[in-house]
């Protein structure tokens, strides 16, 4: 872990390798977020970590040295309910980002317009304690019916609440996006029970879909994240329409093993192994969800 006179937290890798696999023209990382700059943009006093700044001059470099074209920045923890920074990233990205933002339940519709028209496409409800005091099911129930049109829900759990979670996700009837496949442990292998678990939910309705995402945080066992290429090429095998990649740049929260953001992208031939699969994962799929507008 790096930490600055402040104690704010580094957690991102200072030099990353330049990755083997080179993604196909107009990829997009579709989970990235940014990190003030706290200056412009403070973070909530609700924050359970306090980073480093990681703005959209870092962002835009990184993706552009990972060989990508786009970027769906989410609205992390540390900013709370204010979204400013991220349709800051987005507003200079010229077009090439999109967002996911959270937001109050009780937020006006003429707010979650002048979000769309920022360029917003979704909105986040995150169930992870560690990072947020609370989570209102019925509350967020209810902005998930206010959503203007072509929005989904970005959902993020840990396995074990799965069960408990299903009638609420049942109840949203917008499509869903599942964060890093609602943290399976990996290390039980692609038939284990928490893909199995995870698996019937997406098979419990055709609009769900998962972000293939952080083998640095789902494989305890570390690179080259073995455990996590098995368990993954399978779901993406058997979903190749419904599934999302990105790097998770600047791995909030990381305090050890931060990864090497050119081995995440490295892992990409191993959970979609074709040209077709990676044509899916890196521009159909997140295209039909943030630039519906191109793909029509
Ligand atoms: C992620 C994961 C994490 C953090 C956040 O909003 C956040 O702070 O999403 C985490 O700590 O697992 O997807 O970025």
């Amino acid at each position: 872990m790096s930490t600055d006179v402040d104690g704010r937290i580094r957690s991102w890798a200072e030099a990353p390798s330049q990755p083997r696999f080179v993604p196909p023209p107009g990829a997009i990382d579709a989970h990235c977020h940014v990190f003030g700059p706290a200056a412009l943009f403070p973070f909530s006093a609700k924050a359970k970590y306090l980073p480093e700044d990681a703005g959209p001059d870092m962002l835009f470099a990184l993706r552009d040295r990972l060989g990508f074209d786009r970027n769906v920045i989410v609205q992390a923890s540390c900013h709370g309910t204010d979204n400013a920074a991220t349709l800051d990233a987005i507003m200079r990205s010229e077009g090439k980002a999109r967002g996911v933002a959270v937001v109050d339940p009780a937020i006006a519709d003429a707010e979650l317009d002048r979000l769309h028209q920022g360029g917003i496409r979704g909105i986040r409800f995150n169930f992870l304690k560690r990072l947020v005091d609370d989570a209102p099911k019925d509350k967020f129930l209810d902005v998930a019916q206010r959503l203007p049109a072509g929005w989904h829900v970005v959902v993020y759990f840990e396995a074990d609440i799965l069960e408990e979670l299903r009638p609420f996700l049942d109840a949203i009837s917008v499509p869903l996006v599942i964060d890093h496949m609602g943290r399976p442990d990996v290390s039980q292998g692609p038939d284990g029970a928490d893909m199995r678990a995870f698996r019937r939910l997406l098979d419990s309705r055709d609009d769900i879909w998962f972000k293939a995402t952080c083998p640095d945080r789902l494989d305890p066992a570390g690179p080259p994240w073995d455990d996590f290429a098995a368990a993954v090429a399978p779901l993406v095998a058997d979903y190749p329409d419904r599934a999302l990649w990105g790097t998770d740049w600047p791995h909030p929260n990381m305090q050890d093993a931060i990864p090497d953001d050119g081995a995440l992208v490295d892992m990409i031939p191993r959970i979609a192994p074709t040209p077709e699969l990676q044509r899916k994962l890196l521009i159909d799929n997140p295209e039909r969800l943030y630039w519906p507008d191109i793909t029509g």
